[in-house]
Protein backbone atom coordinates (compact mmCIF):
# COMPACT_ATOMS: atom_id res chain seq x y z
CA UNK A 1 0.00 0.00 0.00
CA UNK A 2 1.04 3.68 -0.72
CA UNK A 3 0.22 6.80 0.87
CA UNK A 4 -0.95 9.44 -1.88
CA UNK A 5 -0.60 13.21 -2.60
CA UNK A 6 -4.13 15.00 -2.03
CA UNK A 7 -4.78 17.44 -4.48
CA UNK A 8 -6.10 21.42 -3.12
CA UNK A 9 -8.71 23.32 -4.50
CA UNK A 10 -8.00 25.38 -7.49
CA UNK A 11 -6.08 22.49 -8.40
CA UNK A 12 -7.31 22.39 -12.14
CA UNK A 13 -7.17 18.29 -11.92
CA UNK A 14 -9.75 18.03 -9.61
CA UNK A 15 -12.68 19.26 -12.38
CA UNK A 16 -12.08 16.47 -14.08
CA UNK A 17 -14.88 14.31 -15.14
CA UNK A 18 -13.54 10.66 -14.31
CA UNK A 19 -13.88 7.70 -16.34
CA UNK A 20 -16.07 4.80 -15.89
CA UNK A 21 -13.66 1.60 -14.23
CA UNK A 22 -14.57 -1.66 -16.97
CA UNK A 23 -11.91 -3.65 -15.66
CA UNK A 24 -12.03 -5.16 -12.14
CA UNK A 25 -8.29 -6.16 -11.54
CA UNK A 26 -5.25 -6.72 -9.16
CA UNK A 27 -4.57 -2.97 -10.01
CA UNK A 28 -7.87 -1.76 -8.90
CA UNK A 29 -7.45 -3.02 -5.68
CA UNK A 30 -4.32 -1.23 -5.06
CA UNK A 31 -5.86 1.60 -6.14
CA UNK A 32 -8.42 1.36 -3.03
CA UNK A 33 -5.76 0.07 -0.83
CA UNK A 34 -4.01 3.27 -1.44
CA UNK A 35 -7.44 5.41 -1.29
CA UNK A 36 -7.86 4.01 2.43
CA UNK A 37 -4.44 4.16 3.21
CA UNK A 38 -4.18 7.79 2.82
CA UNK A 39 -8.05 8.47 3.92
CA UNK A 40 -7.53 7.23 7.12
CA UNK A 41 -3.79 8.90 7.09
CA UNK A 42 -5.85 12.71 7.04
CA UNK A 43 -8.47 11.66 9.01
CA UNK A 44 -10.95 12.26 6.37
CA UNK A 45 -13.94 9.99 6.24
CA UNK A 46 -14.26 9.49 2.14
CA UNK A 47 -11.76 9.89 -0.33
CA UNK A 48 -12.71 9.80 -4.55
CA UNK A 49 -9.79 8.85 -6.92
CA UNK A 50 -9.78 12.04 -7.97
CA UNK A 51 -8.46 14.08 -5.50
CA UNK A 52 -5.35 11.83 -5.68
CA UNK A 53 -5.04 12.74 -9.53
CA UNK A 54 -6.72 8.99 -10.64
CA UNK A 55 -9.20 9.93 -13.21
CA UNK A 56 -11.37 6.51 -12.58
CA UNK A 57 -14.78 6.39 -11.17
CA UNK A 58 -13.72 4.83 -7.95
CA UNK A 59 -14.55 6.01 -3.93
CA UNK A 60 -13.90 5.13 -0.49
CA UNK A 61 -15.66 5.93 2.51
CA UNK A 62 -15.58 5.12 6.66
CA UNK A 63 -18.41 6.54 9.08
CA UNK A 64 -17.70 3.72 11.29
CA UNK A 65 -16.85 5.56 14.93
CA UNK A 66 -13.95 2.65 14.98
CA UNK A 67 -12.34 3.55 11.93
CA UNK A 68 -12.71 -0.20 11.29
CA UNK A 69 -15.37 -0.16 8.23
CA UNK A 70 -14.18 0.66 5.25
CA UNK A 71 -16.42 0.92 1.85
CA UNK A 72 -15.60 0.81 -1.85
CA UNK A 73 -17.77 1.96 -4.15
CA UNK A 74 -17.02 2.02 -8.20
CA UNK A 75 -18.85 3.46 -10.68
CA UNK A 76 -21.76 4.56 -8.22
CA UNK A 77 -24.74 6.32 -9.89
CA UNK A 78 -26.97 8.28 -7.17
CA UNK A 79 -30.99 8.33 -8.45
CA UNK A 80 -32.71 10.92 -6.32
CA UNK A 81 -35.67 9.70 -4.69
CA UNK A 82 -38.40 11.98 -5.15
CA UNK A 83 -40.67 13.99 -2.41
CA UNK A 84 -37.77 13.45 -0.15
CA UNK A 85 -36.81 16.47 1.95
CA UNK A 86 -33.27 17.89 1.65
CA UNK A 87 -31.29 18.76 4.79
CA UNK A 88 -28.22 20.86 5.59
CA UNK A 89 -24.74 19.64 6.71
CA UNK A 90 -21.44 21.11 7.60
CA UNK A 91 -19.32 19.34 5.09
CA UNK A 92 -15.38 19.35 5.12
CA UNK A 93 -13.04 18.13 2.26
CA UNK A 94 -9.49 16.92 2.34
CA UNK A 95 -9.34 19.13 -0.90
CA UNK A 96 -10.50 22.48 0.68
CA UNK A 97 -8.10 22.12 4.13
CA UNK A 98 -9.77 24.27 6.94
CA UNK A 99 -12.77 25.50 6.02
CA UNK A 100 -16.14 24.06 6.98
CA UNK A 101 -19.64 24.85 4.67
CA UNK A 102 -22.72 23.49 5.14
CA UNK A 103 -24.37 21.83 1.87
CA UNK A 104 -27.93 20.82 1.28
CA UNK A 105 -28.35 17.56 -0.18
CA UNK A 106 -31.02 15.42 -1.11
CA UNK A 107 -30.83 12.96 2.53
CA UNK A 108 -32.85 9.93 0.36
CA UNK A 109 -31.14 8.59 -2.60
CA UNK A 110 -30.25 5.48 -4.24
CA UNK A 111 -26.57 4.16 -4.64
CA UNK A 112 -26.29 1.66 -7.45
CA UNK A 113 -22.55 0.33 -7.78
CA UNK A 114 -20.33 -2.06 -8.44
CA UNK A 115 -18.15 -4.18 -5.80
CA UNK A 116 -14.04 -4.60 -6.62
CA UNK A 117 -15.03 -7.99 -8.57
CA UNK A 118 -17.34 -5.98 -10.40
CA UNK A 119 -20.67 -7.18 -9.17
CA UNK A 120 -23.87 -4.77 -9.37
CA UNK A 121 -24.78 -3.90 -5.74
CA UNK A 122 -27.67 -1.19 -4.99
CA UNK A 123 -28.33 0.48 -1.31
CA UNK A 124 -30.75 3.11 -0.19
CA UNK A 125 -28.09 5.12 2.46
CA UNK A 126 -29.84 7.98 4.44
CA UNK A 127 -27.69 9.89 7.04
CA UNK A 128 -23.46 10.57 6.87
CA UNK A 129 -23.57 8.05 4.33
CA UNK A 130 -25.37 9.47 2.19
CA UNK A 131 -23.96 12.64 2.33
CA UNK A 132 -20.62 11.35 2.31
CA UNK A 133 -21.37 9.26 -1.16
CA UNK A 134 -22.58 12.05 -2.89
CA UNK A 135 -19.83 14.38 -1.79
CA UNK A 136 -17.26 11.95 -3.19
CA UNK A 137 -19.64 11.55 -6.17
CA UNK A 138 -19.60 15.36 -6.88
CA UNK A 139 -15.85 14.69 -6.76
CA UNK A 140 -15.84 12.01 -9.63
CA UNK A 141 -17.79 14.60 -11.77
CA UNK A 142 -15.45 17.44 -10.86
CA UNK A 143 -17.50 18.88 -8.67
CA UNK A 144 -16.24 20.42 -5.23
CA UNK A 145 -18.22 21.78 -2.09
CA UNK A 146 -17.32 25.03 -2.34
CA UNK A 147 -19.88 24.84 -5.73
CA UNK A 148 -22.45 25.25 -3.35
CA UNK A 149 -21.71 28.39 -1.80
CA UNK A 150 -21.53 32.04 -3.16
CA UNK A 151 -18.87 33.20 -5.81
CA UNK A 152 -17.54 35.74 -3.47
CA UNK A 153 -16.86 32.96 -0.48
CA UNK A 154 -15.36 30.84 -3.12
CA UNK A 155 -13.13 33.52 -4.46
CA UNK A 156 -11.94 33.92 -0.77
CA UNK A 157 -11.01 30.19 -0.08
CA UNK A 158 -9.20 30.06 -3.25
CA UNK A 159 -7.08 32.96 -2.79
CA UNK A 160 -6.48 31.75 0.98
CA UNK A 161 -5.40 28.65 -0.34
CA UNK A 162 -3.37 29.74 -3.13
CA UNK A 163 -0.96 32.00 -0.65
CA UNK A 164 -0.90 28.80 1.68
CA UNK A 165 0.32 26.80 -1.38
CA UNK A 166 3.41 29.55 -2.18
CA UNK A 167 4.21 29.93 1.09
CA UNK A 168 5.18 26.07 1.27
CA UNK A 169 7.17 26.27 -1.60
O1 LIG B 1 -13.38 13.93 5.84
C1 LIG B 1 -14.40 14.37 5.31
N1 LIG B 1 -15.45 14.74 6.08
C2 LIG B 1 -16.69 15.07 5.57
C3 LIG B 1 -17.61 15.68 6.42
C4 LIG B 1 -18.87 16.01 5.97
C5 LIG B 1 -19.23 15.74 4.67
C6 LIG B 1 -18.32 15.16 3.80
C7 LIG B 1 -17.07 14.81 4.25
S1 LIG B 1 -15.95 14.02 3.17
C8 LIG B 1 -14.43 14.57 3.84
C9 LIG B 1 -13.24 13.94 3.12
C10 LIG B 1 -13.22 14.39 1.69
O2 LIG B 1 -12.83 15.45 1.32
N2 LIG B 1 -13.71 13.57 0.81
O3 LIG B 1 -13.80 13.93 -0.49
NI1 LIG C 1 -13.96 16.07 -0.50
Amino acid sequence: MALRNILVFPDPRLREVAEEVKVFDEKLKILSEDLLETMYEFNGIGLAATQIGVSKRILVLDISEEKNEPQVFVNPKIKILEGEETAGYEEGCLSVPSFYEEVIRPVNVEITFNDLEGNEKKIKPTGLLSVVVQHETDHLDGKLMVDYISSTKRGRIRSKLLKLKKQKK
